[in-house]
């Protein structure tokens, strides 16, 4: 219900109590489809008696604003209603934007209108009309396009990019811009769980540890979409802007050295556990070892350059050393040459044997720690275990024992083809036991062939002595039979 009374003198003088002008308060409108879909919106009274175009007319003209408001505005009676008069706004205005073609306004524009009666009495009022703030502007991004670029050792919580800002034209609550990441398309290239943005500066800063090697390497960047959102009271008429930002994220010395060869395990795509198998001989001094990778290739096994390089891509240079071996003690036995290969970042290690290694105090065999460290600050370091079998070097002649303790054996001189030789005095069949000072416990047991210097007897591979056909042995003759036997390794075996 209006506040004037209608039956009041039309044109009548103002209320000084209510102010010195007439003041309305329209909603600014930027596009005519606004006014045409709700324009009871932009109708307000005002506060003169009487009845438009019923005994008042009313004459609008520019006043002290800036523009002629005759296109602009219109004067009716309220509708189902034959007494007050309104003001409506019939063509847009803008307050505050960029509408194209639109008559800009300022916040309130006061115009002069003129009120005469029927009667002939005529009054000149001031005409207020304050455009009331519409969110019809969305916030944008300013001094875009936004990219930086990023270490990954960058901490969590540091700030990163402090240039995202943007702008609305909007007055109080509708100009008000809160930040936010969108949720991104989640493939390795989406930054949005990598940073954190202050809602209300835009100030980016680090959310989870950066990850320059996660990151596919024909595209080392996090990509960004930031949003601004202003803040109507009416929370539906919400506007938003987004904007892209790319993060290039550079490498930094986060991860140490990686053996490589082709057949190893792999494990986020370095050998894992890098393994090497060699074979040395206790005196095999001043050669190169030559290593095969374990597990061995296939179809064929080929010897292997020790290599390792810098997981991360700043390349650090590495250097090779024994950090140990098991047994302990024989790191000071080998030497390692480290040398960068040429064109490459990997760089190669080359172990020879410096001193004799006493075959029998190593089990024969011997594991060699080889330590790859990165000459950086943070020397970071990996480890490749080499199996080194240390081979015998027959120094020793196998000794053959008998299972009686002597050479003299009894067979009678009628026995058949195949009747064992027995022991002096016993029913036990002699054996011939090897033993050999260069097989070491482990070592596969050897196989030696005992080679009689007679055709009487024959030994067979575990050693037992057999005579080889009936008949052939005459007591009254020979009452004995001596011969020698040679075994494997072209060593001779004494017996009897
Ligand atoms: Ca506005
Ligand atoms: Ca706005
Ligand atoms: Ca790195
Ligand atoms: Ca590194």
């Amino acid at each position: 219900m209006a506040w004037w009374v209608a039956e009041a003198q039309d044109c009548q003088p103002l209320d000084p109590i209510s102010g010195s002008a007439l003041t309305v308060q329209i909603p600014e409108a930027d596009d005519q489809t606004l006014l045409s879909n709700n324009p009871d919106f932009y109708r307000k009274q005002i506060r003169i008696g009487g009845t438009y175009n019923l005994g008042v007319n009313l004459q609008l003209s520019q006043g002290t604003a800036a523009f002629n408001p005759n296109t602009y505005f219109a004067f009716s009676t309220a509708t189902n209603s034959n007494t007050g008069i309104y003001i409506r706004l019939i063509q847009p205005v803008d307050r505050d934007g960029n509408a194209f073609n639109v008559q800009r306004v300022g916040n309130s524009e006061t115009f002069s209108l003129t009120c005469t009666t029927n009667t002939g009495t005529t009054r000149t009022y001031s005409l207020v009309v304050q455009f009331v703030d519409q969110n019809d502007n969305s916030p944008i991004f300013q001094n875009t396009p936004y990219s930086v670029t990023v270490n990954e050792l960058t901490p969590i919580g540091l700030t990163v990019y402090q240039q995202i800002t943007a702008t609305d034209a909007d007055q109080s609550n509708n100009g008000q811009i809160t930040y936010s990441l969108l949720a991104g398309d989640g493939t390795i290239n989406d930054g949005s769980r990598f940073f954190a943005i202050n809602p209300t500066t835009g100030v980016l800063t680090v959310k989870e540890t950066l990850d320059y090697e996660g990151l596919s390497n024909l595209n080392k960047l996090y990509s960004i979409q930031v949003q601004a959102t202003d803040n109507p009271i009416n929370t539906a008429e919400r506007r938003t802007s987004s904007q892209f930002l790319s993060v290039t994220i550079t490498d930094g010395d986060d991860l140490g050295p990686a053996f490589e060869y082709s057949s190893c395990f792999r494990y986020s795509g370095y050998c894992f556990d890098p393994r090497y198998t060699s074979s040395i001989t206790s005196t095999s001094l001043n050669t190169q070892l030559v290593v095969f990778p374990y597990p061995p290739q296939t179809p064929f096994n080929q010897p292997v350059t020790v290599q390792a390089r810098d997981k991360d891509t700043l390349n650090a240079p590495i250097v090779f050393d024994i950090e140990t071996t098991v047994p302990s003690g024989y790191a000071s036995f080998f030497s390692v040459q480290t040398q960068q290969q040429t064109g490459s970042n990997f760089y190669s290690a080359f172990i020879t044997q410096t001193q004799s290694i006493n075959r029998a105090s190593v089990g024969g065999k011997l594991e060699l720690i080889l330590r790859a460290s990165e000459e950086t600050g943070h020397k970071r370091s990996t480890r490749a275990t080499i199996d080194v079998t240390v081979s015998g070097t027959n120094d020793f002649d196998p000794v053959v024992t008998s299972s009686s303790g002597n050479f003299i054996g009894t067979i009678s001189e009628d026995a058949d083809a195949g009747t064992p030789l027995r022991a002096q005095g016993s029913t036990d069949a002699i054996q011939l036991v090897v033993t050999d000072q260069d097989v070491l416990p482990g070592d596969p047991d050897p196989t030696y062939f005992f080679v009689p210097d007679t055709n009487l007897f024959t030994v067979n591979g575990k050693g037992f002595i057999s005579l080889v056909s009936a008949g052939s042995l005459d007591f009254e003759t020979n009452s004995a039979v001596y011969f020698y036997g040679r075994c494997k390794r072209g060593k001779y075996c004494r017996e009897t």
